[in-house]
């Protein structure tokens, strides 16, 4: 099965390198004419990883192209899982499978509502990559691919071949999987954005520490109101064992906010304040940051994606 990947950020440079490496059959969608040829320019991508620096040959395309697609993975931003998808509505046939990896949440569902939910899986990452420049993948940090149905039915995961190296794993509750991560980005993304810093410092700088706990003891409010089963204990402990063991990182958010593209917080902190107020639940400080975190995202000169 050829798998067409859409969204040639971190995750989906780090599916294309594995998918070539493993011998399985993969090309890039890209958004523009000047992105194919630069893409053109070098033929595929590098894969940096523990054994070194891999180069993986690939073909990429418009979405414009009519090709049919199989097997699409959809790896864009969240805000642009909608536009993106349409780009492509063309090339998908009865037969088409997706597979939604996104951060935060609300753009699954979407997803699901257009292209109906026997041809979607859902899948939550954790697997640390990011771009060193563009099409030059690092593989940072080795996770697993958690991959599921929104209804919990079976989810058969999906064709990578036998020499596929990164990691699956079916998960029949992946929303809550999609839930828990959403929980720690809510905690991490948009204070280290906010204050401009390392994952680290937000167990480090007591004031910083006391926002992260106020942030978390709201979405446990939310997450009991809803019945989701967080972690065994607070969130507020899981939080921050995360941004100690990624104690050097710069989140995704404040990547974002300093190469001035639009953040997910609409899909982080956003998708919260809502389940919030559906629950009847007030969370003023994590409205605070959401509206804090869009005020950055204007001052800053945010340009759209
Ligand atoms: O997932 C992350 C992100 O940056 O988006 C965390 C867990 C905060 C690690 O940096």
């Amino acid at each position: 099965m050829h798998w067409t990947i859409l969204g040639a950020g971190a995750i989906g440079c780090l599916w294309a390198a594995h998918l070539q490496r493993a011998g399985v059959s993969v090309s890039l969608v890209l958004r523009s004419p000047e992105r194919l040829a630069q893409f053109q320019a070098r033929g595929g991508v590098s894969l940096i990883d523990d054994s070194g620096e891999t180069f993986c040959p690939l073909s990429a395309t418009l979405a414009a192209t009519p090709q049919p697609i199989a097997q699409l993975l959809l790896c864009t931003k969240a805000y642009d899982s909608q536009v993106a998808l349409e780009s492509v509505w063309h090339r998908l046939t009865v037969d088409s499978r997706i597979l939604v990896l996104q951060n935060g949440m609300g753009s699954q569902q979407q997803v699901i509502e257009r292209a109906g939910n026997d041809r979607v899986l859902i899948g939550s990452s954790t697997d640390g990559a990011y771009l060193r420049a563009p099409f030059e993948v690092v593989h940072a940090g080795h996770g697993e691919t958690a991959i599921g149905r929104f209804d919990s039915t079976d989810a058969t995961l999906p064709d990578c071949g036998p020499h596929f190296k990164l990691q699956l794993r079916q998960d029949p509750a992946i929303e809550t999987t999609l839930w828990r991560k959403l929980a720690i980005n809510c905690a991490i993304n948009p204070l280290t954005a906010l204050y401009g810093c390392r994952n680290g410092e937000l167990t480090t700088v007591p004031a910083y520490t006391r926002a992260l706990e106020a942030l978390c003891e709201e979405f446990d409010a939310v997450a009991r109101a809803r019945g989701i089963p967080l972690f065994d204990g607070p969130l507020r402990d899981q939080a921050l064992m995360v941004a100690h063991t990624t104690a050097n990182n710069y989140s995704s958010m404040l990547q974002d906010i300093r190469h001035q593209r639009p953040t997910e917080i609409e899909q982080i902190t956003g998708f919260l304040c809502n389940e919030a107020r559906l629950a009847g639940i007030d969370v003023p400080r994590n409205r605070a940051a959401l509206q804090q975190v869009r005020q950055l995202q204007h001052d800053s000169g945010t340009t759209s994606s």
